[in-house]
């Protein structure tokens, strides 16, 4: 009982920053976007890709997430876009607190979007508000087509799902349309894009589904 009670209050003192975070996005009319997968599903590629499609056209910050290492924040910073590392030590989700940490070492003027790549895990990040307009959660077609139903939280709280190397489908056990219809299942609002950072498909509609929000708006 009262650690359900600790708990609860852990995810309210939370909330609360979540939502001062997202108060300051929405003055700047920046679109914080919060990346969630499995380890391994595409996150830090996904964004690399994304850097290369939209080219400068509009101003990205990253803030990355991981249990150890600065690796992904490395392979980021080559793009020259401006990214913080965040290190949990051994924590398996960013919170609105770490984030807020972050946006002080950002500079935030003039920034569109804001992509804030979650610990690789499809558990813990989904109960944890950062403060972002919405979560795009990453299932790569080597975990197979049943993980929105035996990870259904994630896929409840995600407003966008990359199904990423579709270039691997021959060679594993994934059926697509058993995957999208799963996903749907649980959330039938899920915007759902296919892509391979291999081959490069899909990354221009999922590209231009960002190019086109309207950030005057969040
Ligand atoms: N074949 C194939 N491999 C991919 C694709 N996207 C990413 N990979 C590979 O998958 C591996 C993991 O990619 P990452 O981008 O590091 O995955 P991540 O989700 O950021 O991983 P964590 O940050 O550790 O959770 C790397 O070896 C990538 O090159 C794809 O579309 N097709
Ligand atoms: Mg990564």
């Amino acid at each position: 009982m009262s650690v359900i009670t600790i708990e609860r209050k852990v995810l309210e003192k939370n909330e609360q920053l979540a939502q001062r975070n997202r108060e300051l996005f929405r003055q700047r009319g920046i679109m914080a976007l919060n990346f969630v997968s499995s380890p391994g599903a595409g996150k830090t590629t996904i964004l690399e890709k994304t850097f290369q499609e939209l080219g400068g056209s509009l101003k990205i910050a990253v803030i990355e997430g991981d249990v150890q290492t600065d690796l992904d924040a490395q392979r980021v910073a080559r793009y020259g876009v401006p990214v913080v590392q965040i290190v949990t030590m051994g924590g398996c989700h960013l919170e609105a607190k770490l984030v807020q940490d972050a946006l002080e070492k950002l500079d935030l003027n003039g920034l569109h979007l804001l992509f804030i790549e979650n610990v690789g895990n499809l558990v813990c990040p989904a109960n944890y508000d950062l403060g972002e307009a919405l979560k795009v959660v990453v299932l790569s077609t080597t975990e197979g087509d049943d993980k929105p139903l035996k990870y259904p939280a994630m896929f409840l709280n995600s407003s966008v799902l990359i199904i990423n190397k579709i270039d691997l489908i021959p060679y594993v056990n994934c059926d697509m349309n058993t995957l999208k219809k799963n996903a749907l299942q649980i959330n039938p609002a899920l915007r759902v894009f296919e892509i391979s950072c291999f081959t490069g498909a899909g990354v221009p509609e999922w590209c231009d589904w960002l190019r086109k929000k309207d950030f005057s708006g969040l």
